[in-house]
């Protein structure tokens, strides 16, 4: 054998001990991590419902135990929640509670007043319990058990396993090519060659100042595997907020600015009545949860000029700086002639994909000429992205139905660009999808993304069964990704929400003075009783259904005539279009019918408040509003019932929701209705109205804790982290690639 050979067998084998050695320590680190983690975790959330918990142990009261215990195990990681009394008995546990750790099995464990915490092995998963004890001035009022599901830390080890199995591979990938260039060169280069990859490797100082080929790969192995491990600690660590955002954004995308693309701008310029400009905030649910998301992260966002005064407010380059006096971020205007708004915004956006996507029984209209129009208009869109960008691999932000074709343009023109897209709407089942023509045209150009995000995990297999069912392209289920061209498009949901805290909140009046003016500007009685609607004056919202559910209200509860008024915030939307005109017409006559029955004195069960309000007006409302009703027929998600949340720090009023919404799906403690049935809905208004200030107080804790800890922030932080990852992995294999091409040619 020749020295070489004789050589490269020991060092295999002692690669082979140290990325076992690297393994194994790597695994003990991030399971260390992973218990403390979790430990802490079921710290906060006992904290976080303490108050309710203390409660209902101390009345014993199986019931609201069990419903707390369901909110708490929303978590995915959470495999399952029981309440326990002093006595070690079981008050209360979830379905999913895993047999065999129930509070009397679990009997020395819990028989300390300090959280306890233990692993263990149930229906062939691993699981981590933790027992937190809930006192009260020294006594001990029971104890809640969580159940954390821990088989995605069994993943990251198995990750972690691979990453390092693979680091074995490349480097002994490497130990054979050396063993060849040693065969060609003498024996002192190679040992120097050697000496010179593995301390590079270990980040010393080469002898010679020249750099090994294979320095700056595993110089990348040993960056990536240090970013892995402060990725997972970062990511559970504690709640999303502004600044958290940012610091993903700075440590796992480099500091990257983004750059958004949307149909709506965030501020238009408007020409006032007296010549001057006002700047407004349009009535929209993506402004609203895109804003402050940009105003973290800065960067440039592109979209629609359509203010009467916007091409006055920018610069020659068609930018303006925003907030006004704030200067956040950029706002890159992009101007479009009135037949291209047609076509593409009102004709196949808004009467086309709107209709399609939302099962409101608006039938959609599909025109070739407003094809047309949305093609280009995105392929404008995408050449502006394009040229604000810094450098090849930017982060683009492409959002909602206005942009369908956009990703796959914008990836022809840069191919490493990462691009997250979001559709702020439902995606209907794949049978109704392929009623448009341009089906096949859509899902390729949304298949251009590298994150393709819906609100919720309906919507999300919804385009992958459209996926299935119109393109040659592989369905990863496992990953939730499609694979088209060889390229890969992760699909996941990322439940959009508000900001937290919340700004608006901050500047609005408390409570009671919110309640005081508006009584005053609507005129109620000192007894009055106020519901509260914010809608665009679109036909999804369900307004129609929701003054028909007042009317009701007053048919049945004779004693609420005289004392209920409706008010309704209604921005005017689309009017453009007929469908849209028509609702306007039909939401003013029903308004008038039910104040033409029910009407006496200055009472007036119906308020139409016809406007595109300040945010501060509409959370005044919110905040003095004995109910919120949300009754959308179908709504991706459905902020205003958010909104409404995050308002009340008083923790009153009570929010009725469709079930047809996304957010419906969070905010399990809102009185959940039909708003087709009529006899449900009015129902609900009315417990609504008559329900306890403790229970309206206990349900809209719940719902802030929700909304304050899956805020706007962990909906872009969630997106933002799964883009960095799949480009960490992009930017590895680019790495690779050549190396192994090199190593593969040499062999060869
Ligand atoms: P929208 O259909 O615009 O959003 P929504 O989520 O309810 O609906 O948000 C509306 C926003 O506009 C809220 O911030 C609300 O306060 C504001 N607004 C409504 N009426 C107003 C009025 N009269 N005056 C002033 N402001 C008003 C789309 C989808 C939703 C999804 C969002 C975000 O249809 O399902 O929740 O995007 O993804």
């Amino acid at each position: 054998m020749r020295a070489p050979v004789r050589l490269l067998l020991p060092l295999l084998g002692v690669l082979a001990v140290l990325a076992w050695a690297a393994t194994f320590l790597l695994n003990s680190m991030t399971r260390a991590w992973f218990e403390r983690d979790v430990a802490t975790r079921s710290r906060l959330a006992v904290a976080g419902a303490r108050d309710a918990f203390a409660a209902h142990l101390a009345s014993a009261d199986r019931r609201r135990l069990g419903a707390l215990l369901d909110a708490m195990s929303r978590d995915e990681h959470i495999a399952g929640a029981a309440a326990c009394a002093p006595s070690g008995a079981t008050l209360a546990r979830t379905r999913t509670f895993p047999g065999g750790l129930e509070c009397e099995v679990l009997g020395a464990s819990v028989a300390t007043t300090r959280d306890a915490h233990f692993s263990a092995v149930r229906d062939g998963r691993a699981v981590r319990v933790s027992i937190v004890p809930v006192m009260d001035d020294g006594d001990l009022l029971g104890r809640v058990v969580l159940v954390h599901d821990m088989t995605y830390a069994a993943h990251r080890d198995r990750a972690v396993g691979r990453l390092t199995a693979g680091m074995f591979g490349i480097v002994a990938a490497l130990a054979a090519l050396l063993t060849y260039l040693m065969q060609r060169f003498s024996w002192r280069s190679w040992t120097h060659e050697l000496r010179r990859v593995l301390f590079m490797s270990r980040g010393a100082r080469p002898e010679r100042s020249t750099r090994g080929p294979f320095q700056p790969l595993l110089a990348d192995v040993h960056r990536l595997v240090a970013e892995l491990a402060s990725d997972e600690s970062r990511a559970s660590s504690g709640p999303w907020t502004a600044e958290r955002l940012q610091a993903t954004l700075e440590r796992s995308l480099h500091g990257e600015g983004v750059v958004v693309l949307s149909n709506r701008e965030p501020y238009l310029h408007e020409r006032t009545a007296d010549g001057g400009v006002k700047v407004v905030r349009p009535a929209s649910g993506l402004v609203t949860a895109l804003e402050p998301v940009m105003r973290a992260c800065s960067g440039t966002w592109i979209a629609h000029g359509s203010g009467s005064a916007d091409r006055d407010a920018v610069d020659r380059d068609d930018r303006v700086s925003v907030p006004p006096g704030e200067d956040a971020y950029v706002l890159r205007r992009v101007w479009l002639s009135p037949e291209e708004e047609q076509g593409y915004y009102y004709g196949f956006s808004n009467e086309g994909l709107w209709p399609l996507c939302h099962a409101a029984h608006v039938r959609p209209t599909f025109r070739a000429a407003d094809w047309q129009h949305y093609a280009s208009v995105n392929a404008r869109f995408a050449e502006v992205a394009s040229r604000e960008v810094e450098g090849s691999d930017p982060i683009v932000l492409v959002q909602d139905y206005h942009f369908a074709l956009a990703p796959s343009l914008i990836r022809d023109r840069l191919p490493r660009a990462t691009v997250i897209t979001f559709w702020h709407i439902p995606w209907p089942n794949a049978e109704r999808f392929g009623t448009c023509p341009f089906a096949k045209e859509l899902l390729t150009g949304m298949l251009g993304s590298t994150v393709l995000g819906f609100h919720t995990q309906l919507h999300c297999n919804n385009f992958l069964e459209s996926v299935e069912r119109f393109l040659e392209a592989r369905i990863d289920r496992e990953r939730q990704a499609v694979v088209l061209g060889g390229r890969e498009t992760l699909v996941r949901s990322y439940p959009i929400s508000v900001e937290w805290p919340s700004e608006v909140a901050r500047r609005v009046a408390p409570a009671a003075d919110c309640r005081r003016s508006v009584w005053a500007e609507l005129g109620l009685a000192r007894d009055a009783l106020l519901g509260v609607g914010v809608d665009r004056l679109d036909y999804t919202k369900g307004i129609v259904e929701r003054l028909q559910a007042v009317e009701r209200l007053l048919e049945r509860f004779p004693r609420l005539r005289g004392r209920f008024t409706f008010v309704q915030l209604a921005a005017p939307s689309r009017s453009l279009i007929e469908s849209y005109r028509a609702l306007e017409a039909n939401v003013e006559a029903l308004a008038a019918r039910i104040n033409e029955r029910y009407a006496s004195g200055t009472y007036r069960p119906v308020v139409l408040l016809r406007a595109n309000h300040a945010a501060e007006v509409v959370f005044r409302f919110l905040r003095a509003a004995d109910v919120c009703y949300v009754s959308s027929l179908d709504d991706g998600m459905n902020l205003v019932a958010k909104e409404f949340v995050a308002a009340r720090d008083d923790h009153r009023g009570v929010l009725v929701l469709s079930r047809f919404t996304g957010a419906a799906r969070e905010l399990r403690e809102a009185l959940v209705v039909n708003p087709y049935d009529l006899e449900e809905s009015s129902g609900a208004l009315a417990a609504a109205v008559r329900m306890r200030a403790e229970e309206q107080a206990e349900r809209m804790r719940a719902m802030r804790a929700s909304v304050a800890e899956l805020n706007v922030y962990h909906w872009a932080g969630r997106m933002l982290t799964d883009a960095a990852r799949v480009r960490r992995d992009g930017r590895l294999s680019d790495r690779l690639s050549p190396v192994l091409r090199a190593a593969s040619e040499v062999h060869g």
